[in-house]
């Protein structure tokens, strides 16, 4: 028989984009039990079609549930993914709670998926949303070229941010759309007044603001420090090279990223076109002359990472320039997880 699934987080707007992809794609699971926080539950939520009610997180509610995806905040998983796995739930965490813990693989399908099958916790991470964004392609190059370096810079939509992050946006363009404003220093800002409720530092309307997540230490931000370790992670590459700088922009969902790669050996940009085509959650659209590269407001609600403006860097052999965009909703987060878990469920058949 199928195993059973439950989605804790169901009705955020991560388990939305969920319920989505839990009803398009081929249906591997059994039960499917929906869960919440107790303020949302008793909702009724539609999944493959049917109506189901939203249960109340509790320790019971894992009780029969063979894989449980977590879409919820990192004091959340923190707290009840050791409680589902206890109970033999194998759980798939969103959350940024476990990335980085040795005992917990962090996995892409199109990249690692090895790495599934060695989770001594009985739990699995998925990576952040910009590291997703990133590197499918970047893994995709570095099979053939070996990636040594990478400089980024994102440019991150405001659903990063949440569900505040797009009503902050939403708010602050009602609030200077047909106004003469971004031509004075600081007259967005006072426009805006107090952006209370906002999670930007800085005015996002008519802006861009050049700080994602907390203070990491040195000037990083988390964000950036979680690009660089994830991606050492996820490629097993423990002393590759990365500087990044998150920045959010006024764009609602897909986050966009210009990458330089430095890799070890030379790079035939025929190859590395060749490679990009044809690499599993890649889209290729690269004629920069015809208009063809990717933005985020094309990129919204697809599923792979799209790359454009790939050209070989001009002062160094070794060096690949591209502009790489990912939902940050589909794969950045629902997508990865559903397919992480999909992965789990072909085990079951085997255990049986
Ligand atoms: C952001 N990566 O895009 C964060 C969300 N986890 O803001």
């Amino acid at each position: 028989c199928r195993p059973s699934l439950a989605v804790v987080g169901a009705t955020g707007a991560i388990g939305g984009v969920m319920l989505q992809i839990l009803s398009q794609h081929a249906d591997v699971w059994g039960e499917v039990k929906l869960i919440a926080s107790p303020r949302s539950a008793g909702r009724k939520l539609v999944v493959r079609g049917e109506e189901s009610e939203v249960l109340e997180l509790t320790e019971d509610v894992f009780d029969d549930v063979d894989v449980a995806l977590f879409l919820v905040p990192d004091e959340v998983s923190a707290q009840w993914a050791p409680i589902a796995a206890a109970k033999g739930t194998v759980v798939i965490d969103d959350s940024a709670a476990f990335r980085l813990d040795a005992d917990v693989p962090l996995v892409v399908p199109e990249i690692n998926p090895h790495a599934v099958r060695i989770r001594p916790r009985g739990i699995v991470a998925s990576p952040n949303c910009t590291t997703l964004a990133l590197i499918v392609a970047v893994g995709a190059l570095h099979a053939e070229f070996g990636v040594r370096e990478l400089v980024v810079s994102s440019y991150q939509a405001v659903s990063g941010a949440g569900r505040e992050g797009v009503a902050a946006l939403r708010e602050q363009l009602s609030m200077v759309a047909g106004t003469e404003l971004g031509t004075k220093p600081g007259d967005v800002r006072r426009a805006l007044g107090d952006t209370e409720g906002s999670p930007f530092a800085a005015p996002v309307a008519l802006n861009v603001v050049p700080w994602a997540g907390t203070e990491a230490g040195d000037g990083w931000s988390s964000e950036e420090l979680a690009i660089r370790e994830e991606c050492r992670k996820v490629l097993d590459l423990p002393g590759l090279r990365v500087a990044a700088t998150c920045v959010y922009v006024p764009v609602v969902a897909t986050h966009s990223m210009s990458v330089h790669a430095r890799f070890e050996n030379e790079i035939a940009v025929d190859r590395a076109h060749e490679i990009l085509a044809t690499a599993p959650g890649v889209v290729l659209y690269d004629s920069p002359a015809a208009g063809d590269f990717p933005t985020p407001s094309d990129v919204v609600g697809t599923d792979p990472t799209w790359v454009g403006r790939v050209r070989r860097s001009l002062d160094d052999p070794r060096g690949l320039e591209l502009f790489v965009c990912g939902d940050n909703l589909r794969k950045g987060a629902a997508l990865n997880v559903a397919q992480i878990a999909e992965s789990v469920a072909a085990e079951f058949p085997q255990r049986s």
